[in-house]
């Protein structure tokens, strides 16, 4: 039972038992995500500091290279993992191919695989802006004992045993479910721990968010323009015309509007054929995490975690949140001339 205050390191002992898988390597690895995200927050946070300490590219004062910190972030995670010892293969969205982790897994016994979008949003990082961490956790398909596959990170995404985010903003906080609810908590940066500040989020059935790039508007398809324009009609019994929030860094969108009931949309245009998002880094975590918290995610037409993935890097319409509000954008997208 999870109890507010709870630290995340007492969380996960307390629920390892209840994770379907109990060997105790999912919980490890979810303890190597934590702290790889609390080493990330600190260069994150000394972000506004370029000036002082020099931009991406630059040597330092103490004669150190400056990385870029999606780059940077990208490192940490995968240096983690891998001198952990727990997961079979990595992939992210910053490289090309999917990682097999060899060295230290030689009889490669570890049964997971991670696909990670280590900082996304990041060019919000100059001005200051919140991003984060997106991550999606597997069991691998194919026989421990062999190097990994690529279809082992080509699963459908309700093949999933945990996704979450980690969310660098005015506080720090990594939101997790493993498929029995979705829990956030929040970094106490004096201490170094994190506390369970959000046990068992849900999403509000109906929201009155919506967050969507109107500057792409003349080239969405028609059934989103229309639910566009149905957000903005006056019918005060159902709280519209409804707010816009588009802060342009999808964990921090997809935070508030769990938190607060909204829908984020990044539909297909007519310059982008199937948006921008990626299914297997952004979408197919975000998903999990929607529909555990009884909200729910689409492509505008069908569930986002039932689409067969056919390459890493694939992208994806996603349209994610509030129940209510999802459901009404596919009737838009159904019934559009
Ligand atoms: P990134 O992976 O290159 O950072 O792109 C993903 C980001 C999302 O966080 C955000 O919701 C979206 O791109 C914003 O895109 P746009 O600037 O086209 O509205
Ligand atoms: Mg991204």
């Amino acid at each position: 039972m999870a109890t507010k205050n709870q630290t995340l390191g007492e969380f996960i002992i307390e629920n390892q038992s209840s994770f379907k898988y109990t060997s105790g390597e999912l919980s490890r690895l979810i303890n190597s995500i934590r702290l790889a995200a609390k080493v990330v927050n600190h260069e994150v946070n000394k972000a506004g500091l370029v000036d002082i300490i020099g931009a991406a590219g630059d040597t330092n004062i103490q004669g150190e290279d400056q990385q870029k910190l999606d780059i940077y972030a990208n490192e940490k995670f995968i240096q983690t993992l891998t001198n952990r010892n727990i997961v079979c293969g990595i992939a992210s969205e910053e490289e090309d191919d999917f990682i097999t982790i060899n060295s230290q897994d030689e009889n490669h016994q570890n049964k997971y695989i991670v696909l990670i979008d280590p900082l996304d949003g990041s060019s919000n990082i100059d001005v200051n802006v919140s991003v984060g961490t997106i991550f999606s956790i597997y069991r691998r398909v194919t026989p421990v004992g062999t190097p990994v596959q690529l279809k082992d990170f080509l699963q459908k995404g309700n093949q999933q045993v945990a996704a979450g985010y980690i969310v660098y903003g005015t506080s720090t906080m990594l939101v997790y479910t493993t498929g029995d609810g979705v829990n956030g908590f929040t970094l106490n940066p004096a201490i170094g721990s994190y506390y369970l500040s959000h046990p068992d989020i849900k999403f509000p059935k109906n929201g009155t968010i919506y967050s969507v790039n109107e500057g792409n508007y003349i080239h969405f398809p028609q059934g989103i323009k229309n639910y566009i324009k149905y957000c903005q009609e006056e019918k005060e019994e159902d709280n519209r015309p409804y707010t816009s929030r588009y802060i342009g860094s999808l964990v921090s969108d997809f935070h508030r509007n769990m938190i607060k009931g909204g829908i984020y949309m990044y539909p297909k245009s007519s310059k982008n054929s199937n948006g921008k998002l990626r299914l297997l880094y952004e979408c197919n975590p975000m998903a999990f995490l929607a529909e555990q918290a009884n909200g729910r995610a689409s492509d505008g037409f069908s569930r986002i975690m039932d689409i067969e993935p056919s390459e890493l890097h694939q992208r994806v319409p996603f349209i994610c949140g509030s129940k209510n509000m999802v459901i009404k954008v596919e009737e838009f997208m159904k019934t559009a001339k």
